[in-house]
């Protein structure tokens, strides 16, 4: 249980007036956000350094996300090495679909690996603007959320001893296994899930990109996906029954499947390569409403999973990170707290906006491999249609961009 009545008394205690409990992009970003405001904040992670620095994860980054963050001088590094991507490919009926996107928007994708923006994030927080972050704690608690006196309680992983900060708010960004959604009072919020019933094995290759852009295969056999995420490494998925085990995919097996559904006319052959990394992800998505409670502010996987089909969900962490840092800001400075007042509904509005997306999507994508030649058809005829009508291909080049003008 981590919603306690109140921490121990300690000797160890002290004050700041904001906690960020986690250090992912959503904890990190906003921790910037509030150092460039001169706002202490203590930043506290259950990992190494090390380890978040390297930990593999997303990579697609979208053109708004990145302005945010030069606006906010977060961003030197990815203008200087990311990859600005403007076209994805479909694979289907043994045929290529090249989807031009930043013809029909003039906007781009950035692919820029999450560890590289962690990286950069700790780096500005900890090391240019002095911020306080404590990694590798241990048994993380929140207190009194419903008080304006709230607190956050750890173990010191030197010490071994209990450590309190008394705050006036806490930014749950722990991300999905986090502590944070767990203080939330069932009854006091509603977790609203959806279960797509499929698994995805995600993989990583030792091996260069196959293909200047990323590529989905809508295949008979399943979905296959293929992201570059640096001149060495590329990310490949592959549709498999949720649960599966990744032993059941050895080298030979993966990359027969990557060639079959991936296969089409005229297309370059995959570069293979060692596989380093194998996991299956079972396909799900939830929203937690409204994203506060008292003094507590989620953000982040934390309040929102959205299964990684459409690429969304570090760029939601932003976004929240964005809102999140400018309230709290403006509150701590000037006593208005209406932006946090509003956090919730206005994080909210996008979130469902890619959340329907993803589904939307995940027909494109599942639909040909279901089983049912209903849906084949009407597959289909939604992945032909982005090719024959412009009306359609804008609206979808808006949703895998992110750009619409109001959410
Ligand atoms: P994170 O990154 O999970 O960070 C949370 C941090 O909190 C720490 N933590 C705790 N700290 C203190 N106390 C506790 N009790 C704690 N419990 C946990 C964790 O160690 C961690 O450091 O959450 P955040 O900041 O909300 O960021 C979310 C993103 O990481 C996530 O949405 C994306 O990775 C999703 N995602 C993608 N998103 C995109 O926008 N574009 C992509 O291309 C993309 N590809 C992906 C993805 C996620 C994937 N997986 C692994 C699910 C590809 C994959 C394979």
């Amino acid at each position: 249980m981590t919603f306690d009545s109140g921490p121990p008394d300690s000797p160890s205690s002290h004050r700041s007036p904001v906690v960020v409990v986690g250090a992912g992009p959503a904890g990190l970003t906003l921790g910037n956000i509030l150092r460039a405001a001169s706002v202490d904040c203590v930043v506290l992670e259950t990992e190494s350094r090390e380890f978040i620095e390297r930990r593999p994860r997303a990579g697609v980054v979208e053109e708004w996300a990145v302005r945010e963050l030069g606006r906010r001088g977060l961003a030197e590094n990815l203008l200087e090495r990311a990859q600005p991507h403007s076209a994805c490919e479909f694979r289907f009926g043994g045929e290529r679909h090249r989807f031009a996107y930043t013809e029909l928007t003039g906007r781009h994708h950035f692919v820029y690996p999450q560890p590289l923006l962690v990286t950069d994030l700790v780096r500005e927080y900890a090391d240019v603007r002095g911020g306080d972050i404590r990694f590798s704690v241990r048994d993380v608690r929140l207190h009194d959320l419903d008080t304006d006196r709230p607190s956050v309680s750890y173990t010191c992983p030197e010490s071994g001893q209990r450590q309190v900060v008394h705050c006036d708010f806490v930014a749950g960004c722990d991300g999905a296994r986090g502590v944070s959604r767990a203080a939330l009072p069932p009854g006091r919020v509603r977790v609203a899930r959806h279960d797509y019933g499929i698994g995805w094995l995600a993989l990583l290759a030792e091996a260069p990109p196959s293909s200047d852009c990323v590529l989905f295969g809508a295949h008979p056999r399943g979905f296959a996906g293929h992201m570059a995420r640096s001149p060495e490494v590329t990310r490949y998925y592959l549709q498999c029954p949720p649960g599966d085990d990744p032993e059941n995919w050895p080298h030979d097996r993966v990359w027969t499947e990557l060639r079959e559904r991936l296969g089409a006319a005229g297309a370059a052959p995959l570069t293979e390569g060692r596989l380093i990394e194998k996991r299956v992800l079972d396909m799900h998505d939830y929203v937690v409403e409204p994203m506060a409670f008292g003094r507590l502010f989620l953000a982040g996987d934390a309040a929102h999973l959205v299964a990684p089909i459409a690429a969304k969900g570090m760029n939601l962490a932003l976004h929240d990170a964005f809102l999140l840092g400018d309230s709290l800001v403006t509150r701590l400075t000037s006593g208005d707290g209406s932006g946090l007042d509003g956090y919730s509904e206005a994080s909210l509005r996008r979130v469902w906006d890619y959340q329907e997306f993803s589904q939307w999507l995940s027909e494109l994508y599942h639909g040909s491999s279901a089983g049912d030649p209903f849906r084949a058809g009407t597959t289909l005829a939604r992945l032909r249609r982005l090719f024959t009508s412009p009306a359609a291909a804008a609206a979808f080049a808006e949703q895998y961009l992110g750009t619409a003008e109001r959410y």
